[in-house]
């Protein structure tokens, strides 16, 4: 899986979206307009759709035997790599709801690492241990309420490779929520706490 993923196009990119890390990302993109997000087409001609290779891990845990994802179809999949020598991170945000749908699917590679969920409203902290080689599954009251990060401290091994599939724009992804707080709202896509809470689930 890691080979494949160094392999792809396109190349790693430094990213500074949602902390810092190195990011690649394939499938369905969206942008934000006057009229809320709609999806532009894909991201790049080269890599786009899913590669075959994302295609078939994606097909290993929607293909029925792990619920809630057996009717999860995602078009987008990003992968990060943190060198917490680099200072690499995961800053605290909730995925937009205007991009993707309910479920967020994430696979963890290379070391463990822990996510700090944060209550959108009271604040409260919760620690998950994301294994190395284990999916998790972020829906409901997880994707919508609660944001989530990973500290610099909290990465166990000397990198880390993550892949996050999501299911942009169509059925699910709220495309018009948020039309009248734009201002208060990122354009690369994420949810402050702030931005988050002018909105209701
Ligand atoms: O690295 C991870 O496990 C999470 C990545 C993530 O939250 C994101 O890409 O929005």
């Amino acid at each position: 899986m890691l080979a494949h993923i160094e392999r792809a196009d396109p190349k790693w990119q430094v990213s500074h979206w949602n902390g810092l890390h190195f990011n690649k990302e394939w499938g369905q993109r969206i942008i934000f307009d006057r009229s809320g997000a709609r999806p532009i087409g894909m991201l790049d001609a080269s890599s786009t759709p899913l590669p075959a290779f994302l295609k078939e891990i994606a097909a290993a845990f929607t293909s029925g035997a792990f619920l809630p994802t057996a009717a999860f179809l995602p078009n987008h999949c990003n992968a990060i790599r943190y060198v917490p020598a680099k200072g690499h991170f995961l800053g605290p945000h909730f995925d937009d709801r205007r991009l993707s749908g309910e479920l967020l699917a994430n696979i963890s590679l290379v070391a463990d690492a822990t996510m700090v969920y944060e209550h959108g409203t009271t604040g409260e902290r919760v620690e998950v241990l994301l294994k190395r080689g284990s999916l998790q599954v972020v829906t409901g009251k997880a994707r919508y309420d609660w944001m989530h990060e990973i500290p610099p401290e909290n990465f166990a091994g000397a990198s880390r490779v993550s892949l996050t599939f999501r299911r942009q724009g169509g059925e699910g992804a709220q495309l018009s929520r948020g039309k009248k707080k734009k201002k208060r709202r990122r354009r690369d896509g994420n949810e402050t706490a702030a931005s988050r809470k002018t909105l209701k689930p």
